[in-house]
């Protein structure tokens, strides 16, 4: 079973997505940790409702970056994690605290990266009359959402979307996204071969998705 420490910053339901496939047995691993950033987000009441363990390093109460992810670095090697991941983890993380966890730090991101690094993904993206968006997951580099891309799903842009609209459709494929991710890097799948990720064993599972999507199953 790999170990999984989850990092967080608000609601939480990709971790809890994450939680429900553990749970039913669709990822051989067990989260052994959930880490906020934010003492208040719905993510920590929700994971710990669930037996497992939180902790919340709040930012703001450290002098700088470097200090702020001593700490991050503590709580989450604790752990002794095979796999980080940032579900909506919203603090940028430096060099030294990536290359300490280089190819075992995945991230999921709501745009169709290249496109639309950073935040506001989704009204960037209407702003721009795009008529794909989507979400990305992958892994986390010093080159802030420029890392190695694992998997992708798109969704189409309606005419009468919003922001909040189009983010909805988006974040349905997230949980669709990060779960097949997190599968396949906990089976041994996922190799980093320079600018690209290949899944071995690749399948009618690796297929670009789109939303309705395939059963990932
Ligand atoms: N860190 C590194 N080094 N590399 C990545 O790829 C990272 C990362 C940290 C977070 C998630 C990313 C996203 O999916 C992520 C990827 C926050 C910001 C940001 O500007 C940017 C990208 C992401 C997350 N954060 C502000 C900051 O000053 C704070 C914003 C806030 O607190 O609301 O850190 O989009
Ligand atoms: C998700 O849409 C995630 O992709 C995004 O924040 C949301 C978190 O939702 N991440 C970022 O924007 C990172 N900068 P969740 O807490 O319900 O998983």
């Amino acid at each position: 079973m790999k170990r999984l420490v989850i990092l967080i910053s608000g609601r939480g339901s990709n971790m809890t997505a994450i939680l429900d496939a553990v749970g039913g047995g669709k990822i051989a691993g067990e989260v052994t940790g959930v880490i906020s950033n934010r003492p208040d987000a719905a993510g920590v009441a929700i994971a710990s409702d669930r037996g497992v363990a939180t902790v919340s390093i709040d930012h703001r109460a450290y002098p700088d970056r470097e200090t702020f992810e001593h700490a991050l670095t503590a709580a989450i090697d604790v752990h002794a994690p095979d796999l980080i991941v940032l579900a909506g983890f919203m603090r940028i993380l430096s060099a030294a605290f990536v290359d300490r966890y280089a190819g075992r730090m995945i991230n999921i991101h709501p745009s169709l990266l290249p496109s639309y690094p950073g935040l506001d993904t989704h009204s960037r993206a209407l702003a721009d009359g795009v008529r794909i968006h989507g979400c990305t997951v992958h892994f986390v580099t010093d080159d802030v959402d420029h890392g190695p891309i694992i998997a992708q799903a798109a969704v189409p842009v309606r005419n009468d979307d919003d922001a909040t609209a189009l983010a909805a459709r988006v974040l349905e494929a997230e949980h669709q996204l990060l779960v097949a991710a997190v599968g396949w890097f906990c089976a041994g799948r996922l190799v980093i071969d320079g600018a690209r990720v290949r899944v071995k064993n690749e399948s009618g599972d690796v297929v670009p998705l789109i939303v309705p999507a395939p059963d990932l199953s």
